[in-house]
């Protein structure tokens, strides 16, 4: 059985979790805090961060680490193009996503309102947060609009990890109340609210909102 270490509200578990399931992977969620500094964790993730992955014997930490090995070890259901130039693309999207996307979802808006108030009580900074829904969100949705093509997929025809790693992190925003405009960015908001619904993701969402105190 494979095990998956870290908390459901984190985006790259989220990102985890959706190629489990998309890969039909059966697993359990080991609940673990970020930054654990237990020996026994730190041996499979040394930084601390979530996720870390235990298939048997061999252990592993990173999202797209895990993910590039669910892909070797399960083949069927796809998440990462064949061709060579999908495939660098979806990378980007990945790579854009745990990153510039993460940065901000997560560190600016999810964690201050979310995060620091309800496991420390800590109000958020509210101009702070504000400050990047005004000037951090705007940059980065004007680009995904950009990429996003007229079916709801990033790269190709289907669904990849660019997809699951581009709206993970919008699960954190939304958790957060903050939605993207669809009358400023129509292609993204369709896109994310299609992918948010997704089988994979849905019961995600709705399991967080529960943790979250929310019906
Ligand atoms: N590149 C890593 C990033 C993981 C990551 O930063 N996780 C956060 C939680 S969302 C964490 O554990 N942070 C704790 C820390 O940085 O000490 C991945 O893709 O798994």
């Amino acid at each position: 059985m494979i095990t998956l270490y870290g908390a459901g509200l984190s985006p790259f578990v989220r990102k985890v979790r959706v190629v489990l399931a998309e890969k039909g992977i059966p697993y359990q969620l080991e609940p673990v805090m970020p930054g654990n500094p237990d020996p026994a964790y730190r041996a499979m993730s040394p930084l601390g961060k979530i996720p870390a992955f235990r298939d048997g014997d061999r252990t592993l930490c990173d999202s797209s680490v895990i993910s590039q090995y669910l892909e070797r070890t399960h083949p069927e259901h796809p998440m990462y193009p064949q061709d060579a130039y999908e495939y660098a693309r979806a990378l980007w999207f990945e790579e854009y996503a745990d990153t510039a996307l993460v940065e901000v979802f997560g560190g600016k808006i999810f964690f201050p309102r979310i995060v620091a108030k309800m496991l420390m009580g800590k109000e958020p900074d509210e101009a702070a947060v504000q400050k990047a829904i005004d000037e951090d969100l705007p940059p980065r949705f004007d680009y995904l609009e950009s990429q996003i093509g007229q079916g709801p997929y990033l790269v190709g025809d289907r669904f990849t990890i660019a997809d699951v790693a581009v709206t993970s992190p919008f699960a954190n925003l939304q958790h957060a109340g903050v939605t993207v405009d669809a009358a400023r960015w129509p292609k993204l908001a369709k896109y994310i609210a299609t992918h948010l619904a997704r089988p994979t993701f849905a019961p995600l969402i709705t399991e967080e909102r529960g943790f979250l105190g929310r019906s």
